[in-house]
């Protein structure tokens, strides 16, 4: 079972998607960052750069004792080689996937991020930022071979644990 540190932003759904596409038992422990959560003590300990999506892997492979993974890039990693889903297993077909989960979390996510919060919460519009970023998504997004928005529907169902 997989304890799942998470809050609704389009980090935490990475996960959430994940463990819903390959069907793997998980428990949502939300971890309200509007209201400071973040910076408790006990989830400090799983994530010490204090963000979410974090994870305890109950049931490790390995056996012993659990295993906490913070970073949702680090988390898809240890959660596809575990469920041997979305990655392949040959040197050629991994490093494909490993280039475009850095890419998203290395450039297209800090990017998105950062012209989200320009063009939508800064408290003053500031051009510059705004059009530094604005157009790097849309750019970085097209270059995806393939990647019209997909309609295809994934089903999203979270337990929370109170
Ligand atoms: N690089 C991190 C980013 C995670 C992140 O930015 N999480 C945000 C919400 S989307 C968060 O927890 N923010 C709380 C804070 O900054 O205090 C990842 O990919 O997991």
């Amino acid at each position: 079972m997989i304890d799942l540190y998470y809050w609704p932003t389009p980090n935490g759904h990475k996960i959430t998607l994940f463990l819903e596409e390959t069907d793997m038992p998980y428990t949502v422990i939300p971890v309200n960052i509007g209201k400071g959560e973040q910076f408790r003590p006990e989830f400090l300990a799983i994530s010490p750069n204090n963000r979410m999506p974090a994870i305890v892997d109950r049931a490790p492979l390995e056996r012993g004792a659990p295993i906490s993974v913070f970073e949702s890039g680090a988390i898809l990693l240890y959660l596809a080689d575990k469920s041997e889903r979305f990655i392949a297993r040959d040197l050629r077909g991994r490093v494909e996937t490993m280039q475009w989960l850095f890419w998203q979390v290395g450039g297209l996510g800090p990017m998105a991020g950062q012209n989200h919060h320009f063009s939508r919460y800064a408290p003053e519009t500031i051009q510059y930022a705004v059009e530094r970023y604005a157009p790097t998504p849309l750019r970085t997004w097209r270059r995806i071979p393939g990647s019209c928005p997909t309609r295809r529907r994934v089903r999203i169902s979270t337990t929370f644990r109170t």
